[in-house]
């Protein structure tokens, strides 16, 4: 059998490990002093959690050696490993509690229906109708078999979330609690302060509960590929990070650049609130010994997962309006409904992308390798690079070959302020190289199962009754108003120009 991708991590990487001495894990470069009563020359020891018999002994047994760790399609797992997911009503959330839940993880979660708020403020609702929470739960203990320890709690309620936390233990926090909209940041003032609000205070009390309560596990930090915005020098977007061979030359001398982290510029004010839980939870690392990966995900799309296709009530929900929806999600609804594609500006942006199932495949192999305590890592988390261009050309064609549809595509004004025409070189390498990540989902196929949901009568009844919610009316600017149409056109009728993105793996 081949080796596993977490096969050689030891105790060092497990959250069941209790650090117990000599450990000094500062690398911003101060100094390191020992504690009194502490022995230079003594060994780092741990006491284990789950294997109390051990005593002390040196952090170095392999999941591959440890019979709490047990082969799996995606690596070793940790038995029974109790996983809080924070935002868990949500599109991501809710798919990964019912993944995680049927593989044997103990799966907590919290959530306080902002998303669904904020989707009903817009006049919009989910066009896959989702149940109310309680019923959910039923469902997946009836259908699925999983129980799911669910809290109403507001993130930005740090007592409450305390509690929770104090009550789960969890060894592993999946951090979907978040606002995810760059339109709905850009409303107005009150949206921008409330999404920062939400985001960046939501996640820095976050991490000083963790501080205190479980400084062992690992945050899984949901962050964007926006966080970087898209150069238009063509640079490289690496991992968060720059590798150690990446140098900066000037004035005639050369530095390297290895392990600073990279240039962000973000896209809106939700972007921008990632950039800054970027930041803070690397400082919490850097202070603490935390450990995060912290994710830079591609624009989402899909409904497919094994789970979710189990029944018609255990499915997730799925925004199409200006501001909730994403873009593959809406230009299928779109295609459905008989409303041109909507491209904004150009239409050559080039965006990394990662369908519903893949995402939570990335997220199960992060979260049986957790990172060494004090190690903030960085993943891009993409499965392919499309401009929005070509994806409109291939979801109208497909809407229109297999499901004889009409699909029209429209160029708009485009509302954003973006690069609508620019290079665009992604890095994405360690979660193949590192974590075991093959893609399963190819797009074209992902796009027929969409399509082929959303014709469902009564989601097709959904789409109409929103469907004006669907064209842009929010720009950067704060106003509102319909945008003008810059050019309608036929698929097939045009010739993909620009720049080609070049995908690193
Ligand atoms: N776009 C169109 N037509 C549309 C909708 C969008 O041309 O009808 C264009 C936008 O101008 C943009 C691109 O498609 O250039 C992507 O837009 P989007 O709304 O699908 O995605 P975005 O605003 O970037 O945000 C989404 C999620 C966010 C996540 C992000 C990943 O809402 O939570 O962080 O994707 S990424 O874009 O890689 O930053």
């Amino acid at each position: 059998m081949d080796k596993m991708h977490n096969s050689d991590k030891t105790c060092w990487n497990c959250p069941a490990a209790k650090l117990m001495g000599n450990v000094d894990f500062r690398a911003c470069g101060q100094a390191r002093e020992f504690k009194a009563g502490l022995d230079e020359e003594e060994e780092i020891v741990i006491e284990c959690r789950r294997r109390p018999e051990l005593g002390y002994f040196e952090p170095n047994i392999t999941f591959e050696q440890c019979p709490e760790w047990i082969a799996s399609e995606y690596g070793y797992i940790l038995k029974n490993m109790r996983v809080m997911i924070l935002g868990i009503d949500g599109y991501l959330g809710w798919t990964l509690a019912l993944k995680l839940g049927k593989l044997g993880f103990q799966i907590s979660g919290l959530d306080n229906y902002t998303r669904r708020d904020c989707v009903m403020e817009k006049g919009a609702h989910t066009i896959i109708p989702i149940e109310r929470m309680t019923q959910r739960l039923k469902i997946a203990r009836d259908i699925l078999g999983i129980n799911i320890n669910f809290r109403k709690i507001d993130l930005l309620d740090a007592s409450k979330v305390r509690e929770f936390l104090e009550e789960v233990k969890p060894e592993a926090i999946v951090h979907y609690g978040e606002i995810p909209s760059a339109p709905y940041s850009m409303a107005d003032s009150e949206h921008a302060v409330r999404v920062q609000e939400n985001n960046v205070i939501g996640t820095l009390k976050l991490l000083w509960i963790i501080k205190d309560v479980v400084p062992e596990t690992c945050l899984i930090k949901l962050g964007t590929m926006g966080e970087y915005g898209s150069p238009l020098t063509g640079r490289p977007l690496f991992e968060g990070l720059f590798p150690a061979d990446a140098i900066i030359k000037w004035d005639e001398r050369e530095w390297s650049l290895g392990g600073e982290t990279t240039p962000r510029d973000p896209v809106s004010f939700y972007h921008a609130s990632k950039v800054q839980d970027t930041f803070n939870v690397l400082e919490a690392c850097k202070y603490w010994w935390l450990r995060s990966y912290d994710i830079m995900q591609g624009v989402i799309y899909g409904v497919y997962t094994e789970e979710l296709a189990v029944d018609k009530k255990l499915r997730t929900r799925y925004d199409i309006d200006e501001w909730f929806g994403t873009v593959i999600n809406r230009f299928v609804a779109q295609a459905v409904t008989g409303i041109p594609l909507t491209i904004y500006g150009q239409g050559e942006q080039i965006r990394g992308f990662i369908a519903l199932n893949d995402a939570m495949q990335c997220m199960i192999r992060l979260i049986v390798s957790p990172p060494e305590p004090g190690q903030y890592d960085v993943v891009n988390q993409v499965s392919g690079l499309y401009k929005i261009s070509d994806l409109a050309e291939a979801i109208a064609k497909i809407g229109n070959k297999k499901f004889n549809l009409n699909v029209m595509i429209k160029r708009i004004e485009n509302p954003r302020v973006e690069a609508d025409n620019h290079p665009l070189e992604v890095v994405s390498r360690k979660l193949p190289r590192f974590f075991g990540f093959t893609p399963q989902i190819d797009l074209e196929e992902e796009i027929e199962r969409m399509i082929e949901v959303l014709l469902e009568e009564e989601i097709k009844k959904r789409i109409d009754l929103k469907k004006h919610t669907i064209l842009p009316v929010t720009t950067w600017q704060g106003e509102k108003r319909e945008m003008k149409e810059l050019e309608k056109y036929e698929p097939g009728t045009r010739e993909s120009k620009g720049y080609k993105p070049i995908f690193d793996t």
